[in-house]
């Protein structure tokens, strides 16, 4: 396994940018959250050209460095042109095949799944981890569709071997039932980036995550 995956393995708390909630900004609240110990940081921008995507994902790339994983959402071309650590893809996007043969065994590809079967088929497919959720209804991202709780996490983890990372609806109080449930990671888009202080918000989440674990081991 190449060192980017192996670092897949420590992943806790995930950043997913989104430039139209921010309060301070992307490339603020990536550095804020790489500086906090965020080990990765998936750059999603739905409404921006491909230039200025490329120009951001520059700039992140050197944020992330060698410390964090750096993932594209959705555009393998901005990936492929900053040479990004891999892609963020959802189920409607590129299949994950061509997406992998486009990219290389290297680079590394998650998944966004809604079930059980979605998630067993991720993995056969070869994506690096998944992404589950809603796992609680979210305001977000308008077609997330309705949260399918926490357990579920636990009903997909007995099936598959790859990291689970859960999003949707998630903040500081409910995070703790993500991760006793199994999640091996997590995304807090609005509490992370509509807060004043991304650092510090960060830090928090990271800290629950460890505790958590820590005592689930
Ligand atoms: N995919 C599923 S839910 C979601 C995405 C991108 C939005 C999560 O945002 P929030 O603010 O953490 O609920
Ligand atoms: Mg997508």
């Amino acid at each position: 396994m190449n060192q980017r995956k192996s670092l897949l393995e420590q992943i806790d708390f995930y950043l997913v940018t989104d430039s139209e909630l921010s309060k301070n900004g992307t490339l603020s609240d990536v550095k804020c959250a790489v500086g906090a110990g965020c080990k990765i940081v998936q750059y999603r921008e739905k409404n921006k050209t491909t230039k200025k995507m490329i120009s951001e994902a520059i700039e992140i790339r050197k944020i992330c460095g060698d410390n964090s994983i750096f993932l594209i959402n959705d555009h393998i071309d901005v990936a492929h042109a900053v040479d990004a650590d891999g892609v963020h893809i959802g189920q409607d996007d590129m299949p994950i095949n061509t997406a992998r043969e486009l990219l290389g065994d290297d680079k590394i590809i998650g998944l966004t799944v809604h079930t059980i079967n979605e998630a067993i088929e991720a993995e056969r497919n070869g994506a690096d981890y998944v992404g589950l959720g809603p796992i609680y209804n979210t305001a977000t991202k308008k077609d997330a569709g309705n949260g399918i709780g926490p357990e579920m996490i636990g009903d997909v983890k007995n099936m598959i071997g790859i990291p689970i990372v859960a999003i949707g609806g998630i903040n500081k109080v409910n995070c703790m039932d993500v991760i006793k449930n199994g999640a091996d990671s997590l995304v807090a888009i609005s509490a992370i980036v509509c807060s004043d202080d991304v650092k510090r918000e960060t830090n928090d989440f990271i800290d629950i995550i460890q505790e958590i674990k820590q005592c689930s081991i």
